[in-house]
């Protein structure tokens, strides 16, 4: 582990275009349940049965007491020292890109100015009529599930199962993969698509990977280093 460390130090200290992407697993040490993980259940209903267009049009209600649960969950947590080691890479790097999947706003409020959110945001709602975005983030919900004032209903502001992500955030997101030098992919499983894609386009446009996860994933067999461990105690190594 210390030589995998070592040489992923000695890549990043001499990187000027490092992209970070992250998932779940981030999270994780903040209180944040994962999506796959034994605690990723509610009401025993898997998250890819209720992140769906269909979930929602079918029970707008039953999907917003699921964001309203884990809005509530999340609002009391904090960063944890993975999210403030990522935040720190920000002011290290002269080109760096944050591209996360998760919606929990932990990585802003660590401090990442520089971010990507290629799944959308939990504290904000998008009018399913008008398209409106707008904060939102009263916990509990007054009003389940909520209606904007044209009357509307409105949704989460997150890309759900069977939903394309945001072109123009996905296209800056390939440039940054494509263009980096380093490459680190943290605390995701790597089975969501087209985000598990990132890692072997960097490979292939030449970044060196770095992958910090407790676990293997589909990612693990080709990535340069894979530094297994937590990324609250790897990431504050790394920098
Ligand atoms: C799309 C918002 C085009 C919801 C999310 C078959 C093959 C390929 C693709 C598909 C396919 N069938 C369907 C698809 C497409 C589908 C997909 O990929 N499905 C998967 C399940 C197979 N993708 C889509 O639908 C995407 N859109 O493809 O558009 C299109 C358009 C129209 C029609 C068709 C296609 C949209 C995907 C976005 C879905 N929305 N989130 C919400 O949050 O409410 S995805 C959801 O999963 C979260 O965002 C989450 O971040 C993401 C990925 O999960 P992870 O972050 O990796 O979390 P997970 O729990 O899985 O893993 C945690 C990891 O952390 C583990 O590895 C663990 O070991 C590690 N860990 C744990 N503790 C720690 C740690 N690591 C470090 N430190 C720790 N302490």
């Amino acid at each position: 582990m210390t030589q995998d460390l070592d040489v992923a130090k000695k890549r990043l200290a001499v990187a000027h275009r490092v992209t970070v992407l992250t998932g779940a697993g981030v999270s994780a040490e903040s209180g944040v349940p994962t999506f796959r993980g034994a605690e990723g259940l509610w009401r025993n209903f898997r998250p890819e049965e209720l992140a769906t267009p269909q979930a929602f049009a079918n029970d707008p209600k039953l999907v917003w007491d699921w964001y309203d649960w884990r809005r509530g969950l999340i609002a009391p947590l904090n960063p944890n020292p993975g999210h403030v080691a990522i935040a720190k890479m920000e002011g290290q790097f002269p080109e760096f890109l944050l591209v996360t999947q998760n919606v929990d706003g932990l990585h802003r409020l660590a401090g990442n100015k520089k971010i990507a959110e290629l799944h959308g945001n939990i504290w904000f709602t998008r009018c399913t009529d008008e398209g409106t975005i707008a904060e939102n983030r009263q916990v509990p919900m007054p009003e389940i599930p909520p209606r904007c004032r044209c009357g509307a209903l409105l949704r989460p502001h997150i890309v759900w199962f069977g939903e394309s992500l945001d072109y123009d955030v996905f296209q800056s997101v390939l440039s940054a993969c494509r263009a980096c030098d380093v490459l680190v992919v943290a605390g995701t499983s790597s089975v969501v698509h087209p985000a598990a894609s990132l890692a072997g386009m960097a490979k292939d446009s030449g970044a060196f990977v770095i992958e910090v996860n407790p676990e293997e994933t589909p990612i693990t067999d080709f990535v340069d280093v894979h530094l297994r461990g937590k990324s609250g105690e790897m990431l504050p190594l790394l920098i």
